[in-house]
């Protein structure tokens, strides 16, 4: 009897369990077809009305493969003809900037373009650095060489010049330095720091120049990663801080020296005079949209002076031209409905030495007084970089993964971005994963300046995992799964970062992806408030 009772529970249970999975199903459905039907109702496509978009967004259904593949070839073109490679200060840079520039101003008068020019500091060190300690009245003199593995320390590229008269006394700084309140006792002293954490070595440098850290040594921590040596490392162009980088023995002796007594240093570093070189930013702003509340879509211009930079991120830059101009071309000939909100397209120079380009932009907008180039006239920056990654991931940026240090402003904004892409992806039956969301990309500086961010990306240096092939191949089938145990772009930052190293399919869909994101936040009835639910006030 008792067990009959109980089974008859149990099936009651199930079916309460069974009921649920259907509402949940039907609400999922209904949710869905209120988006289209908001859809639907807010655009007056210039596609037939009685044939929904498929990928649930006019711009996005005008991505086309071929587009984004003609001005990879431009970019492989320029490379090939400028000795293989389109980094800044070569002749391969300037011509794809004059390329984006003069393509966007064949766009016709959709499109407002403009350089922004700001120099780069050119970096060598002038002679060997020297690092001195004194512990319990003995002094150690630490061997340089440029040799890493022969080198108790090394210096980190953009630190300044530095010759202390006297030692100063060091401090170990608790954690990985990520968060403000872990730099509160290091004013006037030199901050000894771990490799890692959530954040960058350049959000590390700009936490301790802001609490007036006399400079910076960074140490490797980690015997596991079988790296004893020290590492190169840079900082921000905009570093005000001396730098240098310890071995793993000479971090962890001073890291358990300050346990017990006084650990002082004395540094000296000493730079060359090479002066500077001059780069530009590209931005084009569409002619619509209120200039107070901008949309900012960014990519990088720039590649590694190892290569020609195709993936990374020529992707990303092929995916802006292609984005600016259909979304011009949209305004311009179709019915279209406008955004409210400006679009501002830009394309970053010098990412690759540490952000430059984006970080100079952001810095201008701190002190602008002309209304839509004020800190405060920007929304939110959508950062597209290396899309067509061979053994690709369609990744998102996940807001729910960023640093302590990141202005409490930016992230409902940045989390809402983050559902948006992961809906679309569910919604077109594709997979998906998330992506750190550390700052280690152009939208680093918008983050830092309150601004929410976000973006899709195929991945750079990391490995596919069995899993996430497995998941690949379910949905997207056995030839677009790509291989578990490699990583998401085999050719990063190498010469064979070529027209070969794209994968057409990934590329393709995730650029539908960024326009879909765009699209949804333009047609946003408030993206101020969408965004910032707390408001945009932000101490800098
Ligand atoms: C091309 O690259 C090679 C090797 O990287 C270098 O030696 C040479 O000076 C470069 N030539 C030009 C014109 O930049
Ligand atoms: C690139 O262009 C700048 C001007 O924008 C010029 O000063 C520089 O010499 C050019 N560099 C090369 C390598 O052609
Ligand atoms: C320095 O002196 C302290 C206290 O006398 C001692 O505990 C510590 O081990 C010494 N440290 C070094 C590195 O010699
Ligand atoms: C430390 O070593 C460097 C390089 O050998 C040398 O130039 C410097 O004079 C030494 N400093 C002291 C205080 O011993
Ligand atoms: C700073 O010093 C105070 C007082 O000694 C201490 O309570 C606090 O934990 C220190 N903070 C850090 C981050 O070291
Ligand atoms: C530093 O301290 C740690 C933990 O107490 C210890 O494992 C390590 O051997 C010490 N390293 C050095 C170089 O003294
Ligand atoms: C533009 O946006 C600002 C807020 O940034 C708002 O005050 C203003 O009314 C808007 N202008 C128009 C024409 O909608
Ligand atoms: C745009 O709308 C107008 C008026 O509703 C109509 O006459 C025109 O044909 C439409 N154009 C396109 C490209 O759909
Ligand atoms: C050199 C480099 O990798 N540049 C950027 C290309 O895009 C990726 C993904 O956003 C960034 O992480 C890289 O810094």
């Amino acid at each position: 009897m008792g067990g009959l009772e109980n089974n008859k529970r149990m099936f009651i249970a199930l079916c309460i369990v069974g009921l649920f999975g259907i509402i949940t199903v039907a609400l999922t459905a209904a949710t869905l077809g209120t988006l289209n039907k908001r859809f639907d109702s807010i655009v007056s496509p210039p596609i037939s009305t009685t044939n929904k978009p498929k990928l649930n967004s006019i711009l996005a259904e005008t991505i086309r493969i071929e587009d984004l593949m003609t001005h990879l070839r431009q970019l492989q073109r320029i490379a090939d003809e400028y000795n293989g490679t389109r980094a800044i200060n070569t002749r391969g840079f300037n011509e794809t900037v004059n390329y984006i520039e003069k393509y966007l101003k064949e766009q016709g008068n959709g499109l407002k373009v403009m350089r922004e020019t700001f120099q780069i500091r050119n970096f060598a060190i002038a002679t060997d650095p020297i690092l001195l300690s004194l512990i319990n009245g003995t002094e150690k003199n630490y061997t340089y060489s440029s040799k890493l593995a022969r080198s108790d320390f090394t210096y980190v590229t953009y630190s300044t010049a530095a010759d202390f008269p006297n030692y100063v006394r060091v401090i170990n700084i608790p954690n990985f330095g990520c968060a403000k309140n872990e730099w509160q006792n290091a004013t006037d002293l030199v901050a000894l720091v771990k490799a890692g954490g959530s954040c960058t070595y350049a959000e590390k440098g700009i936490l301790a120049g802001k609490n007036g850290v006399r400079a910076l040594l960074f140490y490797n921590d980690e015997e596991a990663n079988a790296n004893l040596a020290p590492i190169s490392v840079r900082l921000r162009e905009t570093n005000k801080l001396p730098a240098l980088y310890l071995s793993y023995a000479v971090g962890q002796a001073l890291a358990n020296a300050t346990i017990f007594t006084t650990v002082m240093v004395k540094l000296s570093i000493q730079l060359q005079n090479l002066g500077t070189f001059p780069v530009d930013n590209i931005c084009a702003d569409t002619i619509h949209g209120n200039i107070t509340q901008t949309i900012v879509v960014g990519s990088h211009s720039d590649s590694v002076p190892a290569g020609p930079g195709i993936n990374d991120n020529g992707s990303g830059t092929a995916a802006n031209l292609v984005l600016a101009a259909n979304l011009a071309r949209l305004y311009q000939t179709t019915n279209y409905t406008k955004y409210k909100y400006r679009v501002r397209f830009c394309w970053w120079a010098a990412e690759e030495i540490g952000l430059a380009g984006s970080s100079y932009h952001v810095q201008q907008t701190y002190t602008a007084t002309t209304p839509g180039e004020r800190r405060t006239d920007y929304l939110i920056n959508l950062n597209f970089d290396m899309a067509g990654s061979p053994n690709f991931i369609f990744g998102i940026y996940d807001a729910n993964t960023a640093s302590n240090a990141t202005p409490p402003q930016a992230i409902p904004g940045s989390k809402k971005v983050t559902e948006l892409y992961r809906n679309w992806f569910i919604g077109q039956n594709l997979p998906w994963d998330y992506r750190a969301f550390n700052g280690r990309s152009d939208y680093g500086p918008f983050l830092e300046a309150c601004i929410a961010a976000g973006g899709v990306a195929t991945g750079s240096d990391a490995a596919k995992t069995a899993d996430q092939r497995e998941k690949y191949r379910q949905s997207v089938g056995e030839n677009n799964a790509g291989f578990a145990g490699a990583i998401l772009d085999p050719c990063y930052h190498q010469p064979c970062d070529t027209l070969a190293n794209i994968h057409q399919f990934g590329y393709e869909k995730l650029i539908q992806a960024a326009a879909y994101g765009l699209e949804y936040l333009g047609q946003q009835p408030n993206l101020l408030e969408w965004l910032y639910p707390n408001g945009q006030a932000c101490e800098l």
